[in-house]
């Protein structure tokens, strides 16, 4: 049993927007021990120590593509709420436009699609985002954080994984590179290394904004709460496994999320969420999607990460604080339905 509440409690702590690594806690209810990278913290009812030696999981310090002070962002730590944007709103182009999917050509479409996830992971709900765009059919795997039995098969152990017609594709920005060359331009392959303003904001995507998630959704008890009730009504838990999750995971992230919090010298976690977002709306420079009158990966990448935070506490307020709501709400409709449906029928 123990050993079983230890595996579960491991595998609370494997969402990349859970820990940003790989994690484990032990001692449900009583005290929490999570390790994650080289950092460890351990919390108890009544006793708390900490050492946190670095070795971050993520990077916050990147400054928005763009900006005189934008540099790759590989390594660079800085206060976050540094960047300074104007104030000047983004014009929204007129609201009569019509948004829809870009459906790729049938030639083009491979046969079978399956996508290994987690349902609140944000890097698969990147993948998600361009599946649906380009009105992909797939299958979904929901994985077992857990157990991850569901994945034995590879050797790679994380989520999202991709398999098109039987090839094995790994990691969320690789893996749409990969398959927007195959089916979006397969006469033209283009390099994730080519510096374009929207790789350039695909990259911001995977070291900011993505790091900048899991304080703000756990960032009290209640909103803890409210997000492992989420993740452990969507996720492929055991009867129990679910009725643990909620609540330990929930006390578990709580924790992390305050070291976090400090390892990337995030001050108000809230402040650094609406400044991401107002950051992006600046990025869009009055036009209706980074990619023009349609969305590129820029926008499905950064509307992917947020989709599970959006009706979340924290996804409500920073709509309401930002400018970012009119932009979402064009991306829901350009995304459309899940085409994920139709391989299910
Ligand atoms: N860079 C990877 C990150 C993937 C990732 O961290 N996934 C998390 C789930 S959100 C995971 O599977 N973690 C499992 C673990 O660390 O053991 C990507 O973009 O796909």
């Amino acid at each position: 049993m123990r050993r079983g509440i230890q595996q579960f409690q491991k595998g609370l702590a494997t969402c990349g927007y859970l820990t940003s690594g790989r994690g484990s806690t032990r001692a449900v209810g009583v005290s929490l021990v999570v390790s994650f990278h080289t950092t460890t913290t351990t919390t108890n009812t009544t006793n708390k120590t900490s050492s946190l030696s670095g070795g971050g999981a993520g990077n916050f310090g990147v400054q928005a593509p763009g900006s005189s002070k934008y540099s790759p962002p590989i390594n660079h730590k800085c206060i976050v709420g540094a960047v300074s944007f104007s104030a000047a709103a983004a014009a929204v182009s007129s609201s009569s436009a019509v948004y829809a999917k870009e459906p790729v050509k049938p030639e083009f479409l491979p046969k079978d699609v399956v996508l290994y996830q987690y349902e609140a992971c944000p890097f698969c709900n990147k993948i998600k985002a361009f599946l649906d765009y380009y009105d992909v059919p797939y299958k979904v795997v929901e994985v077992n954080p857990i157990s991850k039995k569901e994945i034995k098969w590879s050797e790679y152990k994380k989520v999202p994984i991709l398999v098109v017609d039987g090839q094995q594709m790994v990691d969320s920005s690789e893996i749409i590179d990969t398959f927007s060359n195959k089916i979006l331009h397969p006469e033209k392959s283009i390099s994730k290394e080519d510096d374009t303003e929207e790789n350039q904001w695909r990259r911001w995507v995977d070291n900011h904004l993505v790091h900048v998630l899991s304080p703000n959704i756990y960032r009290s008890g209640s909103e803890a709460l409210e997000s492992f009730d989420y993740i452990s009504s969507h996720g492929n838990f055991g009867f129990m496994e679910r009725k643990v999750a909620k609540y330990a995971g929930a006390a578990a992230m709580y924790f992390v999320s305050k070291k976090l919090k400090k390892e990337h010298n995030i001050i108000d976690e809230r402040a650094a969420l609406y400044e991401a977002a107002n950051t992006w709306v600046e990025a869009l420079k009055g036009r209706d999607f980074l990619g023009g009158a349609t969305p590129n990966l820029g926008d499905l990448a950064v509307y992917g990460v947020l989709r599970p935070i959006r009706y979340l506490t924290s996804g409500k307020d920073m709509v309401e604080h930002t400018q970012i709501g009119e932009w979402y709400t064009r991306m829901e409709k350009a995304v459309g339905e899940s085409s994920r449906k139709k391989a299910e029928a």
